[in-house]
């Protein structure tokens, strides 16, 4: 159980920063709902996109226009949740080291930082690799499932 929960929560906070899936069921539920800004039951590309810049502003506490391990670290610590939307505590180490795991994939120019751009970027993969039937938009399925390894690529090991 230790030694799984650093995977199991760069699992959860990646697929809670990135797609449209959560950690909980009403979370996904839930931000599927925020997501699907025309309320056609349906959320397409640029509803994912919109999202994404919300939830960048938000993170890049200092507004440079970059998150910085530690902004998103914090974003962990107010927004990863467990079952039932209960809070887990998460240590520094730990979601340090899921930070950096989750910048080895996302940081493309490899800065340390990660651009709304980079973050775009990646957010466009989760969304082709989680919509399934391929037709340009998810259901509330399709963003709970798993995103396609062959569209996703390889995930970094994170230790
Ligand atoms: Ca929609
Ligand atoms: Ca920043
Ligand atoms: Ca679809």
């Amino acid at each position: 159980m230790r030694l799984a929960f650093p995977i199991a929560a760069a699992f959860a906070a990646w697929l809670a920063l990135a797609g449209p899936a959560g950690a909980s069921e009403d979370e996904q539920a839930a931000r599927f709902r925020r997501d699907d800004a025309n309320g056609d039951g349906f959320v397409d590309s640029s509803e994912r996109q919109a999202a994404v810049r919300r939830e960048f502003d938000d993170t890049d506490v200092d507004h440079d226009g970059f998150l910085t391990i530690a902004e998103y670290q914090r974003w962990m610590e107010l927004h990863v949740r467990g079952a039932g939307g209960r809070r887990i505590p998460l240590p520094p180490a730990a979601t340090a080291s899921v930070a950096r795991c989750y910048f080895r994939m996302v940081d493309s120019s490899g800065d340390g930082k990660l651009s709304l751009a980079e973050q775009q970027a990646h957010a466009e993969r989760t969304f082709r690799a989680l919509d399934r039937d391929g037709d340009g938009r998810l259901t509330l399925a399709e963003s709970k499932g798993l995103p396609d390894p062959k569209v996703m690529g390889p995930s970094p090991v994170c230790r």
